[in-house]
């Protein structure tokens, strides 16, 4: 079963062409560039940590829903999605002054 899973898997990733993301943001000496961001609804945005310190990443959409994408470390790219329209927060639990304001459109 758990084998069918990763070879459905592999196919499909095989099957489709790779989707790059909407937008780039840098986490570059401890601050979201740019740190305003307008997007369409739907989008996904890389955040690529170009700092020689961890960073995390948390969501916050219009209704308050927060989402917590972890920590990632040097050289890393973290991908996320804008499902619906609204204003997002994005920030970083490690350097609280770290905020990235995103509108959906
Ligand atoms: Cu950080």
């Amino acid at each position: 079963m758990r084998l069918a899973a990763v070879l459905t898997a592999a196919l499909l990733v095989a099957a489709a062409p790779a989707k790059a993301d909407d937008e780039q943001v840098l986490q570059i000496k401890q601050a979201f560039e740019p740190a305003v961001l307008t997007v369409a609804a739907g989008a996904s945005v890389s955040f690529v940590n170009a700092d020689d310190v961890n960073h995390n990443l948390q969501q916050t959409g219009p209704d308050g829903a927060r989402k917590d994408l972890g920590v990632s470390k040097p050289g890393e790219t973290v991908s996320m999605s804008f499902a619906g329209a609204g204003l997002y927060l994005v920030n970083c639990q490690i350097h609280p002054r770290m905020k990235l304001k995103v509108t959906v459109k």
